[in-house]
């Protein structure tokens, strides 16, 4: 199998080698900010191995995990621009560009992982789907991001009152901010790859995620309070870049269609196990766990929602959502 430098690897699009005399197999490249194992970077690589048996040989998949291609920003750039080929990452760093990705994004919307997955695997994930055509990329899967709550190395956070004066790293999307603005907290957007060595340093107190990426991420050694509000469920994307979708046929494009839902759920699977893992692994480490009542911090939200959800369509959209079983 062909393999890439870091530096091969941003300098091309996808590489071709013949393979005797008839068949031509591509090696497609995909970014993701998390380690090999990771429950997004296993599907992705699930993802492969389907499209390879299903197109004979003809495509591969090569998982550049580790965010060895760049943090989330910058490889959301090179996929759109048909520098890289795939690219697994939140769906929060798009909310800029694609507005209907700011429904899923907010406080509190999702009742659970399970009416997260209803919602998104259904007509109203399709529908959102769309909204990221025009942007050069198209959606392949929405997978499970899981529910994201505060952890800090100040103090435990048993109320809303705990919160006030700390200081947060969020992902670089504005309902982030407000979000944390609206909780009396403050917010400093930065990326992913920069949070370990912030809350080291002080830079920041704290930040939010899941139990996976706070795991594997070891932000449980420096930051051991973790609050479990979990104020928001945020999917994850899996999208592929236009220029490179427009080179396969309409067959290998259903390939891809059916693969990526395939590997779906397999991610859910995945998810699953890794979130009662990690919860083990950082307990195990020392982390505290607090679980303070949600219903003030869902009361604090209403100034986001009326900032955001701000068209009727955005509206209905929320109410179909709310309406969604699970
Ligand atoms: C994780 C997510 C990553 C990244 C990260 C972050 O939960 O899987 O794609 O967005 O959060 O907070 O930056």
């Amino acid at each position: 199998m062909l393999r890439f430098s870091k530096f091969a690897a941003a300098a091309s699009v996808a590489v071709s080698v013949m393979m005797g005399a008839a068949s031509a197999q591509t090696v497609l490249r995909s970014s993701d900010t998390h380690p090999d194992g990771y429950p997004t970077v296993e599907a992705v690589k699930h993802f492969g191995e389907l499209i390879k048996e299903r197109t004979e040989g003809r495509y591969e998949v090569e998982v550049y995990h580790s965010a060895q291609l760049g943090q989330e920003a910058d490889t959301i750039e090179q996929v759109r621009s048909g520098v890289i080929d795939l690219n697994r990452v939140s769906m929060a760093p798009w909310n800029s560009l694609v507005p209907a990705t700011l429904i899923p994004s907010l406080p509190y919307l999702f009742r659970s992982p399970e009416h997260a997955r209803n919602v998104m695997s259904g007509p109203i994930g399709e529908e959102i789907a769309k909204g990221f055509d025009q942007h050069g990329v198209v959606l392949l899967a929405f997978y499970d991001g899981g529910a994201r709550s505060f952890y800090n190395s100040k103090k435990p956070i048993n109320t809303l009152e705990d919160m006030k004066g700390l200081k947060f790293r969020v992902i670089q999307s504005d309902v982030f901010v407000d979000m944390v603005a609206a909780l009396g907290a403050s917010a400093t957007p930065m990326p992913y790859g920069e949070v370990y060595s912030a809350i080291e340093t002080g830079v920041i107190d704290g930040a939010e995620n899941n139990f996976p990426s706070y795991e594997s991420a070891k932000h449980f050694e420096v930051a051991k309070n973790f609050s479990l509000d979990e104020h928001t469920i945020v999917p994850e994307v899996f999208v592929m870049s236009k220029a490179s979708w427009d080179k396969l046929t309409p067959e290998d494009q259903e390939i891809f269609k059916q693969a990526a839902r395939d590997s779906m759920e397999k991610q859910w699977e995945l998810w699953d196990a890794r979130v009662a893992e990690s919860r083990k692994i950082v307990e195990a480490a020392g982390s505290q766990i607090t679980t303070p009542d949600k219903q003030p911090f869902i009361d604090a939200m209403k100034p986001v929602y009326d900032k955001y959800v701000n068209t009727p369509e955005l509206q209905d959209l929320v109410k179909r959502i709310q309406e969604t079983e699970g």
